[in-house]
């Protein structure tokens, strides 16, 4: 039977990598009995998946019911007193509460952050493991920020507090002054975090202080207050300060109520027994005596670390514990056992016993039979009992027994994290709150919506008119087996596995098979009126085990069977049709690793297509496209969560066909770079230089078009050629664009806006050219940004309509130049002298640059049409063309980023009538979209070409011994360093890199290897784009060059030279897109084979 939700917490473990989530984990499992003591700390009980065992990482959240007894303390300081009060136990004091805790737990590797995301969203508190020795690492603070943005209450661990201890040798009063400094610097980092959410909210308007009082009160780590718990996930060791208090109070170490004693026990006081008097404690003053947390709280532990390890060497074992080993005195004895009467061992029972108290006192446990052993005997029938004869298993028994972690952690998982009702009441109010219907629904549904809302923002128990809600927050497969449940219907047996939702219960109560519930998917609108209605399963979650349920009530977390068909990534549930789905956030998490799959027997191709569809359901970070030349693309996260999604692909969902997996793909962009005397508008214009290498080698000179394209200009005729736009492309710098997006001047920018001023020729008079003055004309003329820094211009002659112009031609064409149309063309094309005035008049708009001033328009009749026309039927259409061309670029077929295109001019051919009427050629808006396509793409193809490339960031530990081999991986992959810092107190190195994504497969196994496993596995996310300053086209042209670098690279690939980076990449995505590669037209070094022959 399930609580109701004030004696439920839903909780969920969030770390870096490896800092102990999982080990955390087992000792709270091993709490309720499910996994036994010795196991406790090595098993990974929630890593049940064979290859997370394997590479000991987990990588699929999961979730585990345990039960608690909670004693809320006599004298609660505590705000949750209030809420605790309705089940009656607090007035009371002490009485014992049973409580049902979820305990999710999460994977740290930054492949799985969807999976931390969903456990977020499951969530109200978020118990935030820190690694005592790494300190904050990089995920650290991307997880803070996000538990921060779902409103969870956090709880801070201090884990691994054992390897300042053993591994650095620090001393008690060292471990204090670093866990006080580890603390201060996360509560800088929260600190900083609410100040930018307290200007942004400022921004938007929104002031609601209390609940900021509320939010700045929980993210401030204060150990006082017991929010912060030092532990040992290891060994079993855990306290809070408010438990330490209690336990020193019961045992009369110090003889002081625990309200009182717990102001100091954390902070830089000392305690003078003789006097009982609280005194200051100085750092720098040696010889001062030790801090009350040195002494009390740490150093018995100490104690007992160094007593174990004594006993060990006493009888002749190399001690394990302490990284310097310890004396081994006879080898001989290499399996002794250590006894409780082992020399040393006396130093455990002192230390149990000066600095503590019955533990059944602190944490009394139904059934608990592990009271701290007072003589030789009783440690010795523990040790015998649980069978510990290692130093670790010794350590970790007495330890577990006095100072529990288990029930620190839960204590302040009860007291500190909000019911499930409180969450969604006072915390979780943006998180769990549903999207507002449309307006204009009838006031009756209206009615029924604000009842439902109501229900779910009080977390209300089930009832007769209380409407159920449900979230679905993430999909997860599991094989039947693990599944109890004998009525689970077989129709789809063909697999061994099936889908289930994981869901939060949001009000009412859920229950299987009885009730039909309306699903409602994320981008549900309130129109829908056929909304899906199903009957569903209910199933407690145990591990990697499910346990049917008949109902499930609010506040609990539970797993929903039979959503499978609905293919939707997460889903709101509710008996009532006037619901609506829960509001979500968008971590704005990005693939990075992304490649192509086909099964190797066309035949299987539909159950690949059905795979990845349940592949892509269960697992909501991966995404899955398909390309139209029939590519499937999985996208995932990492190289790890790639790997790990192909094996469950073929293992789990395609029932072991045959895959052909391609290399990973990478995407690139295309963009431009400037000439090198664009900035002088003038000059630029009368430059006749010739055109540039890649537009005379195929096959890229074979782009319709680019006969009329010159120098980043196009004069682009549409089909028929009934009209011509002119339009130019050049590069726009990011700075720029930014300036473009938030409308105003943006620091740094003003360089580049000079720069793109003087080559659009904002003004004639050069001298007073101003960045603002740039930017406001830019503005003026801007038509359209796009995501990627693209934009679209329209220059001020054409959009007053001076440069549009009607073209009086016989044949109802422009004119278009001899000697630049493509000589296939039929040859009577005689022009008209006066489509070559107008094509002229047009000319001389282009002169006039971005902004138009000086020129007076000489508008005839024809030129009235002409306007009409375009303004009519083409200009609504250049849009669709700008969008089309930044859609793939020339090179390679890649998106178009940071280039800026201006329309310049238009001529549009003007036929008469015979009843002496003029009337414009048809023109509809499809051909205004491909020839505007086509023109870009020429214009772009006649500037200097540039790749850009994604970079991705990488963070890892190195120690010093390792930084050599690091640095020569990271250089031979053009990787560079940003920062690199030592991690206070050890010897490890924080660096921060960027590399680029074509060269980052692979870059893990690499360094492990060179480094010989000195570096720690790196974390790579997107971090930007950057342009591949790299001229994909170059040869040596230079007499200098040609000695630099040698003739034969013209004879190497006479095509294009230089086989560069930029120019690897083009021909490799080239190559994998199908399109043609200069190279293989051409014969490699035919003239060697000749010689060769000839010599025979
Ligand atoms: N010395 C010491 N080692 C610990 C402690 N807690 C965990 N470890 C070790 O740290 C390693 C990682 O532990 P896990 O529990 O798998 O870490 P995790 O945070 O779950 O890792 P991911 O799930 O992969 O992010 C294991 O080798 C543990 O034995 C501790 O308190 N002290
Ligand atoms: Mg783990």
């Amino acid at each position: 039977m399930l609580p109701p939700p004030d004696s439920t917490r839903l909780v969920t473990i969030i770390a870096h990598v490896d800092h102990g989530k999982t080990t955390l984990a087992d000792n709270l499992i091993e709490s309720n009995g499910i996994i036994s003591e010795r196991l406790a700390g090595t098993l990974r009980y929630l890593d049940s998946d064979p290859e997370e065992q394997r590479r000991g990482i987990t990588m699929r959240a999961s979730a585990i019911g345990l039960k608690h007894s909670y004693i809320p303390p006599k004298i609660s300081q505590n705000k949750h007193q209030n809420d605790n009060s309705n089940s009656g136990s607090s007035s009371s004091g002490s009485a014992t509460r049973d409580m049902v805790i979820h305990l999710v737990d999460s994977p740290g590797h930054v492949d799985f952050a969807a999976e931390v995301t969903s456990s977020l969203l499951l969530c109200d508190s978020a118990i935030l493991v820190v690694d005592a020795v790494e300190g904050l690492c990089p995920r650290t603070h991307s997880l803070v920020r996000e538990a921060y943005l779902h409103q969870l209450v956090p709880i801070l661990v201090i884990n691994k507090v054992d390897r300042l201890c053993m591994e650095m040798g620090l001393d008690s009063t060292e471990t204090y002054v670093r866990i006080r400094e580890l603390i201060e610097s996360m509560n800088a980092v929260c600190a900083s975090m609410l100040n930018s959410a307290a200007t942004e909210d400022d921004d938007r308007g929104l002031e609601n202080s209390v609940a900021r009082d509320a939010e700045i009160d929980a993210w401030n780590f204060d150990p006082i207050k017991g929010n912060v718990v030092f532990a040992s996930a290891l060994h079993g060791w855990g306290f809070t300060i408010p438990t330490l208090a209690r336990s020193l109070f019961k045992s009369k170490t110090i003889p002081m109520k625990p309200p009182l004693m717990r102001q100091y026990l954390f902070g830089d006081y000392k305690y003078n027994s003789e006097t009982g008097k609280v005194l200051k404690w100085k750092q720098s003053g040696g010889g001062s005596g030790e801090p009350m947390f040195a002494k009390y709280a740490l150093e018995p532990i100490w104690d007992i670390y160094e007593g174990v390890s004594l006993a060990a060497t006493s009888v002749g074992l190399k001690s394990e514990l302490f990284v310097d080993g310890g004396v081994v005195q006879n080898k001989k004895k290499e399996h002794a056992k250590i006894e409780a009467t082992t020399q040393g061992m006396e130093r455990v029972l002192s230390a149990l016993h000066s600095g503590s108290t019955n533990p059944s006192f602190i944490s009394p446990q139904p059934g608990s039979d592990s009271p701290l052993p007072k003589t030789a005997q009783d440690l010795q029938r523990i040790l015998s009992r649980i069978g510990a004869g290692s130093e670790s298993s010794i350590v970790s028994a007495v330890l577990r027994r006095y100072r529990p972690l288990s029930d620190a952690i839960l204590d302040a998982v009860c007291e500190i994290g909000p019911s499930p009702a409180d969450a969604a009441l006072r915390y979780r109010t943006r998180a769990l709150a549903l999207q507002t219907p449309r307006s204009d629904e009838s006031a009756a549904s209206m009615g029924n919506f604000n009842k439902i809302q109501e229900a779910v923002r009080q977390c209300s128990p089930a009832g007769s008119d209380v409407p159920t809600v449900a979230h679905v927050c993430k999909f997860t497969s599991t094989s039947r087996s693990s599944v109890t449940d004998p009525d689970l219907p077989s129709q789809s047996l063909s697999s061994e596995n099936i889908i289930l939702g994981i869901a939060r219960v949001l009000s009412g109560s859920l229950t299987t098979e009885d009730v039909e519930y309306y699903m409602f998917g994320p981008r549900y609108n309130g129109n829908d009126s056929n909304t899906a209605k199903q009957r569903i399963r209910c199933y407690l979650l145990m591990g990697s085990s499910f346990v049917r349920v008949s109902s499930v009530p609010a506040g609990h977390i539970c797993a929903i069977y039979n959503l499978e068909d609905l293919q939707l990534k997460t889903v709101t549930l509710c008996d009532r049709k006037e619901c609506m789905p829960l509001h979500g956030f968008d971590v704005g998490l990005q693939p990075l690793v992304k490649v192509n799959v086909e099964p190797v027997s066309a035949s299987d191709i539909e159950m690949l297509e059905r795979g990845l569809l349940k592949l892509s359901l269960a697992d909501s970070s991966v995404e899955v496209t398909a390309t139209a030349k029939g590519e499937r693309i999985l996208a995932c996260l990492g190289e790890i969560h790639l790997e790990q999604s192909i094996l469950d692909l073929q293992t789990v969902y395609c029932d072991n066909i045959k895959l052909r997996i391609s290399d990973p793909i990478t995407s690139f962009c295309e963009t431009t770079d400037w000439f090198e005397n664009e900035c002088d508008f003038n000059a630029f214009l009368d430059d006749n230089s010739p055109p540039l290498r890649q537009a005379t080698i195929p096959p890229y000179c074979d782009e319709e078009g680019l006969g009329y394209a010159c120098r980043g200009r196009c004069r682009t005729i549409l089909s028929g050629r009934g009209a011509a736009i002119s339009i130019r492309a050049v590069p726009l710098s990011r700075s720029v664009y930014d300036c473009l997006s938030s409308k105003r001047l943006i620091d740094g920018s003003d360089d580049d806006l000079v720069r793109i001023g003087m080559a659009l020729g904002v003004t004639r008079d050069e001298t007073s050219l101003s960045a603002s003055m740039v930017l406001e004309v830019l503005l003026e003329c801007l038509d359209d940004i796009d995501g990627n820094g693209n934009a679209l211009f329209e220059s001020s002659a054409l959009s007053i309509g001076y440069s549009v112009k009607g073209v009086r031609s016989g044949n109802g064409e422009v004119y278009v130049p001899q000697n630049e149309s493509s000589k296939s063309e039929e040859t009577n094309n005689i022009p008209h002298t006066d489509c070559i005035d107008e094509y002229e008049a047009t000319r001389q708009f282009l002169r006039e640059g971005l902004a138009c001033t000086s020129i007076e328009s000489t508008n005839n009749d024809a030129d009235e049409i002409a306007l009409q026309k375009w303004s009519q039927d083409m200009r609504g259409s250049a849009l669709g063309g700008f969008q089309l061309a930044m859609r793939s670029g020339p090179l390679c077929e890649e998106p178009v980023r940071g280039v800026a295109v201006i329309l310049e001019s238009v001529e549009i051919a003007v036929t008469n009538c015979p009843d002496g009427h003029q009337v414009a050629r048809d023109l509809t808006g499809g051909m205004v979209v491909a020839a505007l396509r086509s023109g870009i793409r020429c214009a772009l193809l006649t500037r200097p070409a540039r790749l850009v490339e994604g970079h991705l960031k990488l963070t890892l530990h190195s120690s010093l011994a390792g930084l050599g081999a690091l640095h020569s991986v990271l250089s031979k992959r053009r990787g560079k360093v940003v920062t690199d810092a030592m991690v206070d107190g050890t010897d490890l190195i924080q660096v921060t890199a960027t590399i680029p994504q074509a060269e980052s497969f692979g870059l893990a196994p690499e360094l492990m290897k060179k480094s010989s496993g000195e570096v720690t596995a790196p974390e790579l996310v997107f971090s930007h784009w950057e342009v591949l300053n790299e001229d994909p086209f170059w040869i040596p042209t230079t007499e200098e060059e040609r000695e630099d670098y040698g003739q034969n690279l013209q004879t190497g690939d006479s095509s294009t030279g230089l086989d560069n980076n930029a120019l690897k990449y083009i021909r490799m995505v080239r190559n994998r897109k199908g399109l043609l590669v200069d190279s293989s037209k051409i014969v490699v070094a035919a003239e060697k084979q000749r010689t060769l022959s000839r010599k025979k």
